[in-house]
């Protein structure tokens, strides 16, 4: 997956709400990339394995994205859910509604730093290849304590992957 992904890394954009379009964003220095949903074999049979496992449908799910950190890059701590305060939030969710669910697999293990935090439980999560974080959260509020961040990588490199699931079927 990390060798399909690296050709096509770009700069990590994020969904700027104001406007419901993408920006560049300093808080998440990261390269990344996005699969299609079901796009070559091994997606599909890792799709489908992820439905299974977290009884999701596979039409709910987000294309995979794939995220590499070189050291001293970082996600800081943010929501995975889009602001339903936010004028761009409308036109994000007319493609499968909310995001209600993450899933985070570590495709290698940085040398040093890169955990995946949760600050407001006071977690953080080491990055071990072949181990996943899964969290999720039934209503777009704080109140479900998912603020969550990637640590800046010190020594080596990170890549994760990320499963995004949605309310509805995201075409
Ligand atoms: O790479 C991570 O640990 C991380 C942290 C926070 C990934 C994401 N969020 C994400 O892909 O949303
Ligand atoms: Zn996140």
């Amino acid at each position: 997956m990390i060798e399909a992904a690296r050709p096509r890394l770009a700069r990590s954009l994020t969904v700027q709400t104001q406007t419901g379009g993408e920006e560049l964003n300093p808080d998440r220095t990261s390269s990344g990339m996005f699969f299609q949903r079901g796009e070559s074999e091994l997606l599909a049979r890792l799709e489908a394995r992820i439905a299974h496992l977290l009884r999701w449908p596979v039409e709910n799910g987000e294309g995979l994205q794939v995220l590499h950190y070189r050291p001293g890059a970082e996600y800081k701590p943010h929501y995975d859910y889009f602001d339903p305060g936010e004028p761009g939030t409308a036109k994000v969710l007319q493609r499968g509604g909310q995001r209600l669910a993450t899933l985070v697999m570590y495709l290698n293990e940085p040398q040093q730093g890169g955990g995946t935090t949760f600050p407001d439980l006071g977690l953080e999560v080491a990055p071990q290849r072949g181990n996943a974080v899964f969290f999720s959260y039934d209503r777009p509020s704080p109140a479900t304590r998912t603020l969550h961040g990637g640590a800046p990588v010190v020594a080596g490199e990170k890549w994760v992957a990320t499963k995004w699931l949605r309310e509805r079927e995201f075409k």
